[in-house]
């Protein structure tokens, strides 16, 4: 879209320049998305600021009005990829904001956004195309995506019961650990995150003081023996303790079968999975 960039639009123009709804348009204007003036008591959209903001969402808009609005996931993933790999904090910030101002769930950008842009992230790692300070910086910009997207995963109502989420000792990989833990908020739990490298001794002495229905362990690195799994399941209380379910890149269903404990390798299902696991 070309004009001239001072040319002054109303809204009902901007919002046909951009073939949606008048009140889309407007709910942009409202979130400080798209600027917007006061003249003559009418708001009013400089060209200029409407060029931009088609530029920033060149995936989004432009449908006609009316017609359900895809997330273009893949895109999404490349997009993001590139920022985290960059270190642009702000840039992917602003990107999962307007994701997520269209309509998708917080779920889906965990699963589908965030968690393939990490993927990529340990790929390029794994090819020797980035240092590990870069992989770093990278993890600590999806840990502050994910800390603006938790209040998305608060759900209100009587508690389900309490969980408990972690990594094993030896595993520094939290991130996923802290994705469980929010979506065990939103399917009604209280959280006690515990976060990476949890010592089993000390996970015993705080399950003993802490009553807890669930402990969900995320497993990262792979190759982990079957003593860790007991171990995590004794501290746990044994067979009469808490559920304990495991998951994870690195986790073995067959050695989680093996001491008593559950295994769940999709978290969108994981809710809907403890009821059943939970079922004497
Ligand atoms: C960031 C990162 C790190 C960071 C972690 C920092 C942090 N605060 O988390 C640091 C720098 C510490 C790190 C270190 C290492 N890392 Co690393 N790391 C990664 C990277 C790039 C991203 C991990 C991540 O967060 N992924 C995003 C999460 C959300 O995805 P996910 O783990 O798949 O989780 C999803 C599902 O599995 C599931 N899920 C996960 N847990 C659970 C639990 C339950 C209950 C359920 C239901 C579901 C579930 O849901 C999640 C959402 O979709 C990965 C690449 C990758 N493929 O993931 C490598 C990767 C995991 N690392 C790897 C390696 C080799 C290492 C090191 C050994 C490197 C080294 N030589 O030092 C060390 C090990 C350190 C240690 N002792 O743990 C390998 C693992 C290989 C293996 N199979 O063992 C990977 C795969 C890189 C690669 N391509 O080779 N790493």
């Amino acid at each position: 879209m070309h004009t001239a960039d001072g040319e002054l639009l109303t809204l009902q123009e901007a919002a046909d320049r951009l073939k949606v709804h008048y009140m889309t348009a407007y709910r942009w204007v409202r979130r400080g998305e798209l600027p917007a003036y006061k003249a003559g008591g009418r708001l009013r959209i400089r060209a200029g600021d409407l060029d931009r903001f088609v530029r920033d969402r060149e995936v989004d808009v432009g449908l006609p009005a009316g017609e359900v609005r895809r997330t273009n996931w893949p895109v999404h993933v490349d997009r993001l990829s590139a920022l985290l790999l960059d270190g642009k904090g702000i840039e992917a910030s602003n990107a999962v904001r307007k994701i997520v101002a269209d309509g998708a769930p917080a779920g889906d950008v965990y699963l589908r956004l965030i968690s393939p842009a990490l993927h990529r992230v340990g790929d390029e790692w794994a090819a020797g195309r980035i240092t590990v300070a870069v992989e770093h910086r990278a993890t600590e910009i999806a840990h502050a995506l994910m800390a603006r997207l938790s209040d998305h995963f608060r759900r209100r109502g009587p508690s389900r019961g309490t969980a408990l989420t972690m990594t094993p000792p030896g595993d520094h990989h939290g991130l996923a650990a802290g994705m469980v833990a929010d979506f065990l908020r939103a399917g009604g739990y209280d959280v006690h995150h515990l976060g990476p490298n949890v010592p089993i001794e000390d996970l015993g002495l705080f399950l003993q003081i802490v009553p807890t229905d669930v402990v969900c362990v995320s497993m990262t690195n792979a190759g982990a023996g079957r003593d860790l799994y007991a171990a995590i399941v004794e501290a746990a209380g044994g067979t009469g303790g808490a559920l304990v379910v495991f998951g994870g890149q690195g986790a073995d269903p067959n050695l989680a079968e093996d001491v008593g404990a559950g295994h769940v390798a999709d978290l969108a299902a994981l809710n809907s999975r403890l009821d059943v696991l939970a079922r004497p």
